[in-house]
């Protein structure tokens, strides 16, 4: 009888490994990349999941002869023996002499936009978001959510090194968990209900188990506008945290996070951060500023008339990060006490001056990344809020669970994934580190 024991019969060499089969026959396998006919010979590019190898095609190798059905996208086995040289700084550089090429499948038209350069040039963002499944074949394109891929991953490394369980909290919920007008409700046999708007409520019951716990989910949120920082669809990056001492500890845990992703970044995803032109901030500490003193400097230094007292508008939010880099030599500053008002029922106020929250927002090179804070753990003291801010107890029944039957002092925050890509990569638009974006015009591909 026949059985599986989990190994892969593996007949292709990864091209990291290519250094210890140097002069040695070996095959790969990928995408026909580009061919550049040269005379006498041709290089044949072929494109696997993280690499593109350079092959050289010429009848001096072997017997093989190019058939003409190959052409760009044909996904190929290629056989060949590896050669090694220098490049022009001295670095080893490896290369397959073809032997064989074996063609496993052929596309059925040609391509719709060019790929095969190192970034797609001249596509307008609508167009490559319409053809994203073939557009980010492109290495640049697929460098960026590698990168992506390396802060989610840095961020659950870190977390997880710090004693913090990783939980899944449903999509599907009873009620929003951040006020405000943009949920998106749902019919649920008959009931409404309403997609998550963050796994606020669920994170917090967790604290009440696991003491750390985070998520990294996508969360909705029914934003009406069409601007270059909102997604209908995100992936947050969420934390929280009990017994702390105060704020102060989650914002400790979030430069730590972020050191390390940094760090992560620099050193398992070198070729794709050159790739994308990241230019990596460097983390020693990050500054903090209370929101009162940021609106006052705003007023003062740069001469800025606020539309809102309550909250910062995006002019505000780069203004502070030009102030952040140039007098205080920081990508990064925090921004601490927001308006009572304008932060949901579950942040807790500061006893010194109640008309603000022990809460804070990071911006990212003039940009709002995280939110977070201190959250209320008495009971009295949240039904009081909630009464206040208009919200009804009775619906959050089995999230007052937590303050009813005992919840420590505890904080968290939310990291929003594809915002903080786009600041690290330059990009101008959200949608262009996001990689099947949902706005309002958009539910495809
Ligand atoms: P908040 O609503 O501020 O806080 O969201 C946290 C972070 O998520 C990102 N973000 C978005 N990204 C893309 N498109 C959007 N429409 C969008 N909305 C928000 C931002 C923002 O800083 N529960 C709290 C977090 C907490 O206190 O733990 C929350 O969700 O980067």
């Amino acid at each position: 009888m026949e059985k599986i024991n989990g190994i892969l019969n593996t007949d292709t060499v990864a091209f990291a490994d290519f250094k210890s089969h140097d002069g040695e026959v070996v095959s790969i396998k990928g995408y026909i990349h580009r061919v550049r006919e040269m005379t006498g010979f041709s290089f044949v590019i072929i494109r696997t999941a993280r690499d593109t190898i350079q092959c050289v095609y010429s009848p001096d190798f072997s017997d093989y002869r190019w058939d003409e059905k190959l052409c760009e996208e044909a996904c190929v086995k290629v056989t060949g023996k590896v050669v090694s040289s220098k490049d022009a700084k001295g670095n080893d550089r490896y290369e397959l002499q073809i032997h064989n090429i074996e063609i496993l499948s052929l596309p059925a038209e040609g391509l719709p936009i060019v790929i095969n350069k190192k970034q797609l040039d001249n596509i307008q963002l609508s167009t490559i978001l319409d053809l994203r499944p073939v557009a980010m074949r492109n290495p640049k394109e697929r460098a960026i959510f590698k990168i992506q891929e390396g802060i989610a991953r840095g961020f659950r490394e870190y977390l997880m090194q710090n004693g913090f369980t990783e939980i899944r909290s449903p999509k599907i919920n009873y009620a929003g968990a951040e006020g405000g007008t943009n949920v998106f409700k749902l019919d649920y046999f008959g009931k409404q209900v309403y997609l998550a708007q963050s796994p606020q409520l669920y994170k917090q019951a967790m604290v009440g188990v696991y003491q750390r716990v985070f998520e990294i989910a996508p969360v909705f949120r029914a934003e009406h506008h069409d601007t270059s920082r909102h997604l209908n669809e995100y992936t947050s990056m969420d934390l929280e945290m009990g017994f702390i001492n105060g704020f102060e500890d989650i914002m400790n845990t979030e430069v730590g996070v972020l050191k390390y992703i940094m760090n992560l970044l620099k050193t398992e995803y070198a070729e794709e951060v050159a790739l994308a032109h990241v230019d990596i901030p460097e983390i020693t500490e990050i500054p903090v500023m209370k929101f009162m003193d940021a609106k006052e400097l705003l007023m003062t230094k740069f001469k800025y008339k606020p539309s809102d007292m309550k909250d910062f508008d995006p002019a505000e939010e780069e203004l502070l990060g030009k102030y952040a880099k140039k007098e205080l030599g920081s990508d990064f500053i925090f921004i601490t006490h927001y308006p009572s008002k304008k932060r949901p029922f579950y942040t807790m106020d500061d006893p010194a001056d109640p008309e603000y929250t022990l809460s804070f927002d990071l911006l990212f090179r003039g940009l709002e990344i995280t939110s977070g804070g201190q959250r209320i753990h008495d009971y009295k003291e949240q039904v009081e809020k909630m009464i206040k801010l208009g919200t009804n107890p009775e619906e959050f029944e089995t999230y007052l669970m937590l303050h009813k039957y005992g919840a420590p002092p505890h904080g968290g925050l939310g990291i929003g994934l594809e915002r903080l890509t786009m600041h690290l990569l330059g990009a101008k638009n959200v949608r262009e580190t996001t990689m099947f974006p949902r706005d309002i015009n958009r539910v495809t591909p």
